[in-house]
């Protein structure tokens, strides 16, 4: 209904390193054509594998080649994930020979599909007679999801009816085996994602039947022992994934009918997952029930669960969230994966309230615990993204072994790589909402967008490092009567808004200001505080009590060892404590940073173990924040976003 180009030099950069860099590293890495070190997924329990093997799987599969399979039953989703970003790179940077690749690569992807439409090549090369026999391990549906969703993808952005045909044929063969007749199966997948990605088939090609069948797997979802019966059948001890059957149900989501879980509990990405296929089957068929489940959800991750950075998942056991609460910055896992998980759901929450909130944690993840996945250079990555680390301790603690401080070439289970790849190739589709006679614009990321409605949108400002934000709005003959503009929450309530040169005192609604359009051109300068904000945590998070993190616009902050001379924990901030602002040209690719005095304790050097207390003298000095995305480019060493505060 829209197109968007972005133009912020920002994130123009990040789309830029994307097509260039991201897309061929990630390909030759999924070819077995890059020296990379494979370091073990943080959460797995799987032999580690010599390479990605994901392209050759396909080709083993579409008869090219001999051979075993080889990694995850979901290792094709890694190609997937990439073809879903080339597209939107297509989109935004058209490049011939990237085209010719996808093209070649769709070609093999059909060769692969078996002729009723199922593809999942794990179980056509190995166990061609266990096809959907254990959903609770197997990640088929997830797997076809994700095509599904990359198909849609493709063809939105060339029209390639190929791809499409190819999604379609494998929602078909997911249609005929599932549903509530006697000889179809009544269950789902272990891992949500089919949901969502039906809904994205259903938008394109407006097969009802695909809508109907995403409602399906929500509502069957923990609604017997749909898992225990198959395991049961195809043996319980043939597991497809190592260490994955004692995990409980509420692991998968699956311990009861989701219109009656109250929190976020399980596996993030799971969850998040299952949330926005829950949020857009809600939105699509009016559904208020189910809507409501998700706004019981969000409140409790976001209220109660979600870290300062956006990340999730406190638990590196099951990758999961645990309790209210319960976030620990040392041991925690905040997988890249969850965070874009996360931003999924706030964009589908957007479609069901206009309300602030969802695009405050739409922004809060983009700008810290999405691009904290990947290194500046496009080439590492991280799976967990902890807000404190201590390599010489992760290096010998069991427990903060999945705790890395470098980001890693690639993981024997790569989800996390291609799923940055993909968020932020298509950051233009996370700008607007579109509502009955109003456009919310809840980002600020410089883009011109013409919406099919009669309205076009120019927007610039050098966001997220200055607060001031002009946009100009055309509207002829358009049913769209206003322009609700976000108002983020870190701000307190500190804006201006100038329309057409008059300054107004627009109070906020639920999180937006709406200004009235007229015909013609409008223009609304609109200035967000950016001072340095100090947050606390609720004092029920013992891990941060005493403690402040710093934020600057949408960006959290975080010390690094290299600008510090002492370990990060001997610091701490005081009442007296200032911050300046600046931007600096030369470091980490260009970021804002902050300085700010505080203290540094001058413990005695000892080889004591334990000593009287009291003998702790705090001196003068100065910490260094730099924005929490950009950390670990540098020398490896500690990293600490919440600080001791005197
Ligand atoms: O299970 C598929 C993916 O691998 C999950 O989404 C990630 O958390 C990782 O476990
Ligand atoms: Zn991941």
């Amino acid at each position: 209904m829209s197109d968007i180009k972005i133009t912020s030099a920002f994130w123009r950069e990040y789309q830029e390193l994307i097509t260039k860099e991201v897309l061929p590293y990630q390909w030759d890495v999924m070819n077995d054509a890059a020296e990379v070190e494979m370091m073990h997924e943080p959460g797995g329990n799987e032999e580690l594998p010599e390479s990605s093997h994901a392209i050759a799987n396909l080709e083993i599969a579409a008869g090219l080649k001999d051979g075993r399979h080889s990694g995850y039953t979901f290792q094709d989703t890694d190609v997937y994930k990439w073809l879903e970003a080339a597209a939107y790179s297509l989109k935004y940077h058209p490049d011939a020979k990237l085209a010719r690749i996808t093209e070649r690569l769709l070609d093999l992807i059909a060769e692969a599909q078996d002729d009723d439409g199922y593809l999942v090549t794990f179980f056509q090369i190995e166990a061609p007679d266990r096809k959907f026999a254990r959903l609770k391990q197997s990640h088929e549906l997830y797997t076809m999801g994700h095509y599904i969703e990359a198909a849609v993808a493709y063809y939105e952005v060339t029209g390639n009816e190929k791809a499409l045909g190819i999604a379609v044929r494998m929602a078909d063969c997911i249609d005929a085996h599932f549903g509530s007749d006697e000889d179809q199966i009544a269950g789902y997948d272990g891992h949500p994602e089919v949901e969502l990605a039906l809904v994205r088939l259903y938008e394109v090609t407006h097969d009802a039947k695909y809508l109907k069948l995403a409602k399906f797997f929500i509502d069957e979802r923990g609604q017997d022992r749909f898992f225990d019966r198959q395991m049961e059948a195809d043996g319980l001890d043939r597991d497809v994934i190592d260490g994955m059957r004692n995990f409980p149900l509420s692991y998968y989501q699956a311990e009861k009918p989701v219109r009656e879980q109250e929190t976020a509990d399980g596996h993030a990405v799971r969850l998040v997952y299952l949330c926005t296929g829950m949020a857009k089957v809600a939105h699509l068929t009016q559904d208020t029930e189910l809507a409501d489940a998700c706004r019981t959800l969000w409140g409790n991750i976001v209220n109660k669960r979600m870290y300062v950075t956006g990340a999730i998942g406190s638990t590196n056991i099951g990758e999961a969230f645990t309790g209210d609460y319960d976030l620990p910055n040392d041991t925690m896992y905040g997988e890249t994966c969850a965070s874009v998980g996360l931003a999924f759901f706030a964009k589908e929450m957007l479609e069901l309230d206009s309300k602030g909130e969802y695009a405050d944690v739409l922004e809060r993840v983009l700008f810290n615990s999405i691009i904290s996945g990947m290194s500046l250079d496009g080439t590492h990555f991280f799976y967990v993204n902890p807000l404190q680390a201590n390599p010489g301790i992760c290096q010998h603690n069991p427990n903060r072994a999945h705790v890395l401080s470098r980001r890693a070439d690639w993981f024997g289970c790569a989800c996390c790589p291609s799923n940055v790849a993909r968020m932020v190739a298509s950051i233009d589709r996370y700008m607007y909402t579109m509502k009955e006679n109003c456009i919310l614009m809840h980002q600020f990321i410089s883009n011109e967008a013409t919406f099919d409605n009669g309205v076009k949108v120019s927007q610039t400002s050098n966001y997220p490092w200055d607060g001031a934000i002009q946009c100009e709005i055309q509207k002829e003959g358009s049913r769209i009567e206003k322009m609700g503009i976000r108002i983020p929450n870190w701000t307190e309530g500190h804006f201006t808004v100038v329309v057409d040169g008059k300054q107004e005192s627009f109070v906020p609604e639920d999180g937006f200001v709406y200004v009235p359009l007229k015909e013609g051109k409008t223009v609304i300068s609109l200035d967000l505080d950016m001072s340095v904000r100090q947050w606390q945590a609720n004092p029920k998070v013992p891990y941060n009590f005493g403690k402040v993190a710093l934020q600057r616009g949408p960006m959290v902050y975080c010390l690094e060892q290299t600008d510090h001379k002492a370990d990060l924990w001997r610091y701490r901030l005081t009442n007296d404590s200032e911050f300046t602002y600046r931007f600096e040209e030369q470091l980490l690719n260009g970021v804002g940073v902050i300085s700010g005095n505080g203290e540094r304790s001058c413990a005695p050097e000892s080889e004591d173990l334990y000593h009287a207390y009291g003998d702790i003298v705090w001196e003068q000095d100065d910490l260094f924040f730099i924005p929490y995305y950009a950390w670990a480019n540098r020398e490896d060493g500690q990293m600490q976003v919440w600080i001791d505060h005197k």
